[in-house]
């Protein structure tokens, strides 16, 4: 019985340490709108060395994507109506612009800015 109960005891330190750990690591979700032709919101603010989780929201009637050229970052074309993710780590503090690259949305005006603290 005692066993059985310390037994117990470890796994939930082990869930409970794991969860401790997880949460240190834990992605700064952000979730961006997409449409004609902009992203809202359009200024993002993170923390430089914790991973960043994009959702793109297409909620436009053409495909749009989401690159961030500084940290690598192409998420790929959306469909209209769907959500896309992409996970990055930025690895430097400032102050960076990201874009659709899907031919004229950027000339349009389909920018942001990145603000890494
Ligand atoms: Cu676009």
């Amino acid at each position: 019985m005692s066993r059985r109960i310390s037994g117990l005891a470890v796994a939930g330190l082990v869930v409970l340490v794991a969860a401790a750990v997880y949460a240190g690591v834990a992605a700064q979700k952000v979730t961006v709108v997409a449409k004609e032709f902009s992203y809202t919101p359009s200024r993002i603010t993170v923390k430089a060395g914790q991973p960043v989780q994009v959702v793109l929201d297409n909620k436009g009637v053409l495909e749009h994507d989401f690159v961030l050229d500084r940290f690598r970052v192409k998420m790929g074309a959306i469909q209209p109506g769907k959500t896309g993710t992409v996970t990055f780590t930025p690895n430097a503090k400032g102050t960076f612009e990201f874009y659709c690259s899907i031919p004229g949305h950027k000339e349009a005006g389909m920018k942001g800015t990145l603000v890494v603290q």
